[in-house]
């Protein structure tokens, strides 16, 4: 069982800052934006790589709260960014699909 699940288990805290039936979004425990919200869906899903068809709804979903976020915490109009990692190359840490929402400062491109 990976730590976010634990989260949506409540069996462990966050910051959370938004949920509905499908979605939790709560606080990054390691900021790297003034605004840092991570969004998972509460279907256990390890990553985009694991998702399917079936998941599509969801997935446009995930991306509108994450839009939704970012408009409430007040990022929305300076820009902000939503990253999702995948894998080992990809600096996957948390086998739990995620969106990154990170706003509040100027981003640099490309990642290292
Ligand atoms: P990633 O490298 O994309 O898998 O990012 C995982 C993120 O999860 C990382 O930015 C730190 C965050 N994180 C790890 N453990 C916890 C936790 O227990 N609580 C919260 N709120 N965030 C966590």
């Amino acid at each position: 069982m990976t730590i976010f699940q634990k989260i949506i288990d409540r069996e462990i805290p966050a910051d959370i800052v938004f949920e509905d039936d499908r979605v939790l979004a709560f606080r990054d425990i390691e900021p790297q934006a003034p605004v840092h919200v991570l969004v998972i869906p509460k279907k256990p899903l390890a990553s985009v790589a694991s998702a399917s068809a079936e998941d599509r709804d969801l997935l446009g979903h995930l991306l509108l709260v994450a839009q939704h976020v970012a408009t409430r915490e007040g990022v929305a109009d300076g820009g902000f960014r939503i990253v999702t990692n995948i894998g080992q190359d990809g600096g996957q840490a948390v086998e739990h699909l995620h969106l990154h929402v990170l706003g509040g400062r100027a981003m640099s491109w490309p990642p290292g």
